[in-house]
């Protein structure tokens, strides 16, 4: 016959790990995992296209995240990006132990705030494995605050962006579900941020349509 104690145990090593689970951090308030060297490295793969071992002019204007990054991540001002460079970037991205940047925009049309515009925050495909996407749609003052689509957050959302670069994509669609924006706002977007932790914290940042 079984030691009643064995079959108590298991039960109260189960409940162990339940209480152990509770204890830790949920994975979503956990900072995304980096991969610095590599990262850096890659991203000479991905768009060094004159093979010259660096990111600049054209070559950064395909991947406006980056270009957005220059400002703060070109340490030695030659006015591209290093793999070192790069890499360094991520480095604080992950030393920072930031979980998610709060990001406001505003769109403006002569400067009259539109409602109903939606914005997308793609992951330059450097990070695109890395981080997630973030949505939102703009308010009656013609802001938005984009959010992360989350399972496990409580309220299916996580509000803010991970640290990184991206590609905006802006888009206002008819009743008839017609683009009403010139694609250089959405397909063709060249509109990037790079939310580095703390950088844009308390800032809202406009965009200005220039439709006509
Ligand atoms: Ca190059
Ligand atoms: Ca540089």
């Amino acid at each position: 016959m079984r030691n009643p104690i064995d079959t108590i145990l298991p039960g109260c090593l189960g409940l162990a790990l339940i209480v152990a689970g509770c204890a830790r951090r949920p994975d979503i308030m956990i900072s995304p995992k980096w991969h610095a060297t590599a990262t850096g490295k890659q991203a000479i793969e991905f768009y060094d296209d004159n093979d010259d071992g660096k990111i600049d002019d054209e070559e950064l204007r395909q991947c406006p995240g980056l270009l957005d990054l220059l400002s703060v991540g070109d340490t030695n001002s030659d006015g591209a990006l290093s793999p070192e460079e790069i890499s360094a970037r991520i480095e604080r991205y992950e030393s920072s132990g930031f979980v998610l940047v709060p990001f406001e925009l505003q769109i403006k049309d002569g400067g009259v705030p539109v409602v109903g515009v939606v914005v997308t925050m793609i992951p330059e495909k450097l990070v695109a494995d890395t981080i997630e996407p973030a949505t939102g749609v703009t308010d009656s003052v013609g802001r938005v605050i984009p959010t992360i689509d989350h399972p496990d957050a409580a309220t299916g959302v996580l509000r803010g962006l991970r640290p990184g670069m991206y590609r905006c994509e802006i888009s206002l669609k008819s009743s008839q579900g017609d683009e009403k924006l010139p694609a250089e706002y959405n397909t063709a977007s060249k509109l990037g941020f790079e939310i580095g932790p703390g950088h844009h914290i308390d800032s809202l940042n406009v965009v200005e349509l220039s439709r006509h």
